[in-house]
């Protein structure tokens, strides 16, 4: 079996998770200082956002040099250290690898913009005349996928940030080149790898306009990308690794071919459809009221397909990219602790492997800025500017990041109630939400029922029962959207997670008989009842079935 079924994986936002050296930012040493706290969690991996020499316009998304280590973060023997001291607790550390572009800084840019021509078939040039890009493409941060250099009279491709400029995997030569940077980190001992944006890698053979959207349909697991993926994993060996691709607009027939062992390809997807269900009409920057039916469909067609076809799911509400989930569909205020926990709970039971971004396990809510002063990432401030040239006013605008900015994610880790939060001693980079008065490690710790406490328990039950790392998934009262429940089965062993997804009482379309189950965790104190009947205000429950 493979050990990445039992296993839960933490992601670390180097910048925001522990400040080591009183500089604002957080380092690799921070980290390390923190590997105790993360071990208590149950989890076996750590995946670790990009902390590779970069110019950070993308905070580190833009790499400028996969072998070194940005000096903000610490050094490459502080990297070592960190492979090494995870390893000595048992967990793997699992690295980002940026490899549909590089920053512009990179070497290969800078070698192709002096007009080598080597180097310019590392990137996507195109001819064109400078007042018109090749295609009207759109970048995913906003204006044209396309930038004009008047020293080359060529257009360059970025699927992102101008400064990020996407990789020509056309050329062996690239995939060599990134081939050798997968053997470099895996000789240091590094037991996996997130591939960012890997989907989008293969371009088509003919740049043409998109006439029905932004161009995302020409290239979004495009032509070649089964391909390349056998081919990097073939020849870095890293198939018996832990390797996750995350899949931008992608389709469930592709995620089964990027995950099925037998292609060879990845261990497993992270696909984002389940988290546009509060977008309008597709649109991440006009708010709309979460679609629950939606959001179970989505559910169970991925969960059930996957399992059909072989294929892997990465479990996951929160990233670096996404708002806090408490926040998004949950409830801050009066049901804080319980929707923190029905949201766990109802991830973390499915088929696949769940992932918590730090501070999911405190229930940690959107910071609330208040002033586009207080942003920092470069899609939320293209966006801002976007949103006022639209129409909207200044406060719509604020009100639209407020609930869609990837900064909903990067404030910093709150590990106390101190000035700081105890993730530095100095003024952060980014600005720290007020409730880590209350919402923080320390308190948690010394509190039993806490959502810390909780998320170590359900580590513990995906190890201990098969039905949850192994088993059959089905969902349960389909007509009741707001129930969000299913059942998972493994030879005799049955495990049933009910979740209420309302802040209401809610009647149950069929009682459970409660003699027949055995209570294995909820985040209510159970009821000495024969039937289960209603479910309390975000009330969860996971029971396993008694043989009688
Ligand atoms: O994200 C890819 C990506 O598609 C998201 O940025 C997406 O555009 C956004 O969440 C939806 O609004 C990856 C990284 O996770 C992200 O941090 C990087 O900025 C991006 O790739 C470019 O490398």
């Amino acid at each position: 079996m493979e050990n990445f079924k039992k296993s839960t994986i933490y992601q670390i936002y180097p910048k925001s998770f522990c400040d080591s050296n009183g500089d604002g930012v957080g380092d690799i040493r921070g980290i390390i200082q923190k590997l105790d706290y993360i071990k208590s969690l149950g989890v076996d991996y750590i995946w670790s956002t990009p902390f590779f020499a970069s110019p950070m316009n993308d905070n580190g998304y833009d790499v400028e040099d996969y072998r070194k280590i940005h000096p903000t973060f610490g050094t490459m023997a502080d990297v070592e250290e960190l492979i090494a001291q995870a390893e000595k607790r048992g967990m793997g550390i699992m690295l980002d690898m940026v490899f549909n572009h590089t920053s512009t800084r990179h070497k290969w840019f800078q070698k192709a913009l002096s007009g080598d021509p080597d180097y310019m078939d590392y990137y996507i040039f195109k001819d064109g005349s400078p007042k018109e890009p090749p295609t009207n493409w759109q970048s995913k941060f906003g204006g044209s996928a396309w930038e004009y250099v008047p020293s080359l009279k060529k257009w360059y491709l970025h699927l992102f940030d101008v400064t990020q400029a996407d990789l020509n995997w056309e050329n062996p030569r690239v995939r060599e080149e990134l081939k050798e940077i997968i053997r470099f980190w895996k000789e240091k001992g590094v037991k996996g790898f997130r591939f960012d944006v890997v989907n989008l890698i293969s371009k088509p053979e003919v740049f043409e306009d998109d006439t029905e959207g932004d161009g995302r349909r020409f290239y979004s697991d495009g032509p070649k990308v089964h391909e390349y993926l056998k081919e990097l994993t073939a020849d870095t060996g890293i198939n018996h690794m832990v390797t996750v691709g995350e899949m931008s607009s992608t389709s469930l027939k592709h995620c089964i071919r990027y995950s099925n062992p037998e292609e060879k390809e990845l261990s497993m997807c992270f696909n984002f459809h389940h988290l546009k269900v509060d977008y309008k009409d597709g649109e991440k920057w006009e708010l709309a009221e979460p679609d629950y039916r939606k959001l179970k469909e989505l559910f169970e067609t991925w969960q059930c397909e996957m399992e059909k076809g072989k294929g892997w799911n990465a479990l996951f509400w929160c990233n670096h990219d996404q708002p806090r989930i408490v926040s998004r569909l949950g409830d801050e205020t009066t049901y804080w602790k319980e929707s923190a926990k029905m949201l766990a709970a109802c991830i973390h039971m499915l088929r696949g492997t769940p992932y918590i971004f730090q501070g999911e396990e405190l229930g940690m809510t959107n910071p609330g800025y208040g002033d586009i002063e207080e942003y920092r990432d470069v899609e939320s401030i293209n966006y801002y500017h976007i949103l006022l040239e639209q129409g909207k006013t200044k406060e719509e605008a604020l009100e639209i990041l407020g609930q869609r900015s990837r900064d909903n994610s990067r404030s910093p880790m709150q590990w106390d109630a101190g000035e700081y939060a105890g993730f530095s001693t100095e003024k952060p980079w980014i600005g720290i939400p007020k409730n880590h008065s209350w919402i923080n490690a320390a308190a948690q710790e010394k509190e039993e029922d806490s959502i810390l406490n909780f998320y170590r328990k359900l580590t513990g039950l995906r190890k201990k029962y098969e039905a949850v790392s192994e088993g059959a998934v089905e969902f349960l009262y389909r007509e009741q959207p707001e129930i969000f429940a299913y059942r998972r089965r493994w030879n005799q062993q049955e495990i049933l997670v009910v979740n209420n997804f309302t802040g209401r009482e809610i009647k149950l379309p069929e009682p459970i008989k409660d003699r027949e189950y055995q209570r294995l965790l909820g985040n209510y104190p159970p009821e000495q009842v024969k039937w289960i009947e209603t479910l309390r205000p975000y009330e969860s429950m996971i029971l396993l079935k008694k043989i009688l």
